[in-house]
């Protein structure tokens, strides 16, 4: 399958069993049923599964995009990657470099996360399929989050990179996704405004 990066990004929806308060499978299919665009696999930090249950709940959550041909992304684990029959590769400044990706998996879309210009010049662009701009908005999901950079990032980076496919991302919910979407973005990548949403289908429409 080959996937449109511009589209995809549309409604991305991220997360990890430590996210959900309800069955990460039901969570999911109702955000594939409000039309998530995209979906990434994070299962990290605190009550995140390893091993062995992360790797079956992946494959689970894996073959639901599959058979609503929703692109899958995994969050850093590259020794997943190939096991769980990736389209995509999200990873932030700390993991696997963007260019050994690109080497080591020419074929999937690979997505880094930036959080100022510094970050963005010390990055290997070229090897990029699309960059997750944040945090946009304060959010209490990530524990190690960066200090906010808000919408306006997201103008620069693209009169910077006219070319380069963003996602906003952090603090992101039905109200502001407007913001972020007038700046420029391609699309939100939202983690607890799907996953803790009363109604998850409303929910991702808004969005
Ligand atoms: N990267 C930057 S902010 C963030 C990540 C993974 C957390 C986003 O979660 P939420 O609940 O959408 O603010
Ligand atoms: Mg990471």
């Amino acid at each position: 399958m080959s996937w449109n990066v511009n589209e995809l990004l549309r409604k991305y929806l991220i997360f990890g069993s430590q996210n959900c308060r309800h069955d990460p499978e039901k969570v999911l299919e109702e955000a594939i049923k409000g039309g998530i665009t995209a979906f990434q696999f994070r299962e990290k930090g605190l009550r995140s599964l390893e091993g062995e249950e992360k790797a079956e709940l992946g494959w689970k959550l894996r073959l639901l995009c599959r058979k609503h041909s929703i692109p899958f992304f995994i969050n850093d684990d590259i020794d997943l990657a190939d096991r769980l029959e990736v389209d995509g590769i999200h990873v932030g400044q700390d993991d696997m470099s963007a260019q050994e990706l690109r080497k080591r998996f020419p074929d999937k879309i690979i997505g880094l996360s930036v959080s100022n210009d510094r970050e963005v010049e010390q990055s290997p662009i070229k090897s990029v399929d699309y960059l997750g701009a944040g945090p946009m908005f304060p959010t209490a999901t990530k524990e190690d989050v960066k200090p906010v950079v808000g919408v306006q990032w997201i103008q620069k980076l693209k009169s910077n990179y006219p070319d380069l496919p963003v996602v906003g991302i952090g603090g992101i919910t039905t109200s502001n996704a407007y913001q972020v979407m007038e700046a420029g973005a391609q699309g939100v990548a939202v983690i607890s405004a799907v996953t803790h949403a009363h109604n998850i289908i409303e929910t991702v429409h808004k969005l």
